[in-house]
């Protein structure tokens, strides 16, 4: 498996599945789960408001996967995820490898080969971006799938240092 760090927009990456930072309502917010459902457009939301209708009458759970289609994304599919809430006391790093295990768990049930993510949790959820780091590549590196490429997508350049940091360790 390739892994690589870029700093760029999640939402133009040519990738099979890009991964967002949703909360459990799965029906929207700011960041990174704003700018997906923008470029997504409003047939995201409404996929997302099904998936709420029929599988998940009570929102998708900290550290739980689900999969839409992409709609207008160059992905073909969103793989929404929901990373702990620091300012809730989700202090568990588990939770957090989580999001990136149980993500690439469904990108590969999908047939995916490569998949994007942004940083879960280091935005609004709260969590340092060198904790953040350290605990998806050490998740994805533990992985055993059949994705070739997985893609960490940075939006500053010190989360894209913590992020090469960590891909630099052996
Ligand atoms: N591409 C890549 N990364 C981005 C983009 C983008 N277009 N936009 C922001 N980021 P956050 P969280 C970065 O807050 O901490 C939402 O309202 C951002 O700079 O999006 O998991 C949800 O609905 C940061 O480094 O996600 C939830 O309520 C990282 O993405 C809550 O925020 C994650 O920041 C989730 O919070």
């Amino acid at each position: 498996m390739k892994l690589e760090a870029v700093l760029g927009d999640i939402t133009t990456q040519d990738v099979d599945a890009v991964v967002n930072a949703a909360n459990s309502s799965l029906l929207g917010g700011g960041g990174v789960d704003g700018a997906i459902h923008a470029a997504a457009g409003p047939e995201l939301l409404a996929a997302c408001r099904e998936l709420r209708r029929t599988a998940l009458p009570d929102g998708l759970p900290v550290g739980e996967a689900v999969a839409t289609p992409g709609f207008r994304l160059p992905a073909r599919w969103v793989i929404h995820t929901v990373g702990p809430n620091r300012h809730r006391g989700q202090t568990d790093p588990a939770l957090l490898s989580s999001c990136f295990t149980r993500s690439l768990d469904v990108a590969d049930g999908l047939g995916a080969s490569s998949v994007a993510f942004p940083a879960v949790s280091g935005g609004v959820y709260g969590w340092a971006m060198d904790e953040v780091a350290r605990i998806a590549v050490e998740a994805v590196r533990g992985g055993v799938t059949g994705i070739e490429r997985v893609r960490f997508v940075l939006f500053s350049p010190d989360s894209l240092d913590a992020f090469r940091t960590e891909l630099d360790r052996a």
